[in-house]
């Protein structure tokens, strides 16, 4: 069972105006990437960066989220999705915002900041922007290279970070400076991970899981079970569990993670499967299926039609019972939950 060799910390949402500061330390010739923000309470925080994500909801800017249109000009190509198909953007306006803190006084001129790897949704495309024109810092459409760098000025600046598709992403970038002192170069710093969770799924995962469990699939994948309960992660997300935990029960009300059987409540009517579903406006791709078969042979599996209906809702989740037209002995019942 993996749960034991889990650390129980998770990533911390970071929103708002946020700055990334990373920090030379002239005496040990070490750098470290830390972030000032302020959070819920409105305390100031200097965290590591690799103790955050940047949660980016796929709404419009106008309702808190990332999610924007690709215009149609050639000049966005970079961004990896054809004219009028949606970009998720933590744009320097936003509220989802992510910049650069000023430089330290030990070093001067730019910052060179360089992109040395980026782990997201298969296909997908990163890009680091500047205006309207645009200016553009750093693409993956064409790979990375030498070339994917944003010289970050003395002063606080921000930037745009763009990303066609959503989901969980991680960004890693190296900086490095010259010495006030001497002009000389500093060493490169080691790449600092950007975490970039866009989408209830991915903000679900990143509220779960830490860095170095999110870089691993056979842990935070949708397919993997980390602590052993029969439960896959994707399941885990969509029926309301909790994937460090191989409790048979929701972690938000106790009620049973397990589709349910609801017999008749009056003579002639059908039987019933029941099941919580998560209704976020902003995940319409998570499906939910039931099907039936007399036999468990694989051909034999078919999608019950039956007319859902809402028993109860709560917050995010509703409880549903689905009809069902099957024949009422000697039969089995099963859900299906998948994303596109
Ligand atoms: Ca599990
Ligand atoms: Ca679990």
């Amino acid at each position: 069972m993996w749960l034991a060799a889990l650390p129980a910390t998770a990533l911390q949402e970071a929103v708002g105006h946020v700055e990334l500061d990373p920090v030379f330390n002239v005496a040990n010739g070490s750098w470290q990437w830390r972030t000032y923000w302020y959070d819920d309470d409105l305390n100031p925080r200097t965290d590591p960066v690799d103790t955050l994500c940047f949660p980016g909801p796929d709404s419009a800017p106008a309702e808190y989220g990332v999610r924007n249109t690709r215009p149609a000009d050639p000049n966005w190509d970079f961004l990896g999705m054809a004219p009028e198909e949606p970009v998720w953007i933590f744009s320097s306006g936003s509220y989802s915002s992510v910049g650069f803190a000023a430089t330290q006084t030990e070093l001067s001129g730019n910052l060179a900041i360089t992109l040395h790897s980026v782990t997201g949704p298969a296909g997908g495309v990163f890009s680091m922007f500047s205006g309207s024109a645009p200016v553009i810092q750093m693409q993956t459409i064409d790979g990375i290279s030498g070339a994917d760098v944003f010289q970050k000025p003395e002063n606080h600046s921000h930037v745009n970070w763009a990303f066609s598709r959503k989901g969980l992403w991680i960004v890693r970038l190296k900086a490095q400076g010259l010495l006030a002192s001497s002009g000389a170069a500093t060493p490169v710093s080691q790449p600092a991970s950007l975490v970039f969770a866009i989408g209830d799924q991915a903000r679900w995962k990143a509220a779960n899981f830490n860095l170095a469990e999110l870089s691993a699939t056979e842990i935070s994948g949708d397919a993997a079970d980390p602590d052993g309960d029969g439960w896959n992660n994707l399941m885990e997300y969509a029926l309301g569990g909790d994937p460090k935990s191989s409790s048979i029960l929701r972690a938000e009300d106790g009620q049973p993670l397990a589709p349910r059987l609801l017999a008749p409540v009056a003579s002639g009517l059908p039987w019933r499967l029941s099941y919580y579903r998560k209704v976020v406006a902003d995940e319409a791709a998570l499906e939910y299926e039931v099907e039936s078969s007399p036999t468990l042979n694989a051909a034999s599996w078919t999608t019950e039609t039956g007319v859902e209906q809402v028993l109860s809702s709560s917050g995010a989740w509703e409880q549903v019972g689905i009809p069902l037209a099957g024949p009422q002995a000697g039969c089995f019942f099963r859900l299906k939950i998948s994303t596109p």
